[in-house]
């Protein structure tokens, strides 16, 4: 009799964890390095809202903006260990450690947005997702997101190659990027985001390169820089990943809402991105900015020898990327 009874304890016990189980409430953290209003953290907390309404709220995403949860190379590790669930971040830190999705590290690849466009969309941005995911980073690649593209934010003004020569200028943790700043004769020196602004400041580096946004979230005209010197060198796209570890416990209904959730994200990122760039290079110019136009030819030739280093390991991918229309 008693033994009976505890045997049917258990077994209530045991239907009351699995009811209460069922009913769990999962909140995913995510993680970006910008500020709450910035294109791609807008976009992952808007993916967010939406997943809780269309789950009543089983499943919602509970963001860490503007580097909360470390740079990018700590979120990177962070979101490979698990303790990250849902990390938008730049192609450059993925690359640096993950060469052979570093294509999109290499300088002066793409013609133009569309053309960036149409290579994510395409094959070349499957494949290179597919690759991400099927790597051992342990993440899951959701999608992808823009950064526009990468130009020199400077002290002096840039139009020539001699005026770059020496300049040290902080750069993303990635060799292809490393490389191309040599070749065009400049210092590189590799730093976190969030260490740019200081080193500005204190002399530590003359020079940053960037999008406008970041140009403008980061207050790099506050640490002294005045010069947009548009040489568009880099154009690396971010992407959206999940933590593997946490996307193996997911039912595969919720695993293609959230792929789902994550591509409207991506479109939604695309239009966010273009009136951000709008919106911050009206303030730029506003707090004295100069917006420079530099004949980009040397520039792409003084970088020649890099595509033909890593054209070995990418040709086929630079090859299709040339050949996107
Ligand atoms: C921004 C990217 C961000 C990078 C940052 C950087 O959106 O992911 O961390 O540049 O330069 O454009 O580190």
């Amino acid at each position: 009799m008693k033994n009976r009874n505890v045997i049917s304890g258990i077994i209530s016990l045991a239907l009351l964890m699995a009811s209460s189980v069922s009913m769990a409430k999962t909140v995913f953290i995510a993680s970006d390095v910008h500020p709450a209003d910035y294109p791609t953290t807008a976009a992952v907390i808007h993916m967010g809202d939406k997943l809780s309404a269309q789950t009543d709220g089983r499943l919602s995403i509970k963001m860490f903006p503007s580097g909360q949860m470390g740079d990018e190379g700590a979120t990177l590790e962070k979101a490979r260990a698990g303790a990250i669930d849902i990390l938008r971040v730049s192609m450059a830190p993925v690359g640096g450690i993950l060469p052979e999705v570093s294509v999109f590290n290499m300088p002066f690849v793409f013609r133009d947005m569309d053309h960036l466009h149409h290579v994510l969309d395409g094959d070349v941005g499957t494949q290179l997702g597919q690759k991400i995911t099927d790597s051992n980073l342990g993440l899951i690649f959701l999608g992808w997101m823009d950064a526009g593209s990468i130009s020199l934010i400077t002290k002096k003004p840039v139009k020539t190659l001699a005026d770059l020569k020496g300049v040290k200028i902080r750069l993303q943790n990635n060799p292809i990027g490393l490389d191309a700043f040599k070749a065009m004769g400049a210092n590189p020196v590799v730093l976190a985001v969030g260490d740019v602004f200081a080193s500005l400041q204190t002399g530590v580096i003359d020079a940053a390169e960037n999008n406008e946004p970041t140009f403008d979230t980061e207050n790099y005209v506050v640490a002294g820089t005045q010069y947009f010197d548009r040489t568009e060198h880099f154009m690396i796209p971010e992407v959206l990943v999940f933590s593997k570890k946490k996307w193996a416990k997911l039912s595969s209904d919720d695993q293609a809402l959230i792929a789902k959730l994550a591509k409207e994200a991506q479109a939604e990122e695309r239009v966010l991105w273009a009136q951000y760039v709008e919106k911050s290079t009206n303030k730029l110019q506003q707090q004295g900015v100069q917006f420079i136009d530099v004949d980009k030819q040397p520039f792409v030739d003084a970088t020649a020898p890099v595509r033909e280093k890593y054209s070995q390991q990418f040709s086929s991918l630079m090859q299709a990327i040339q050949n996107t229309r």
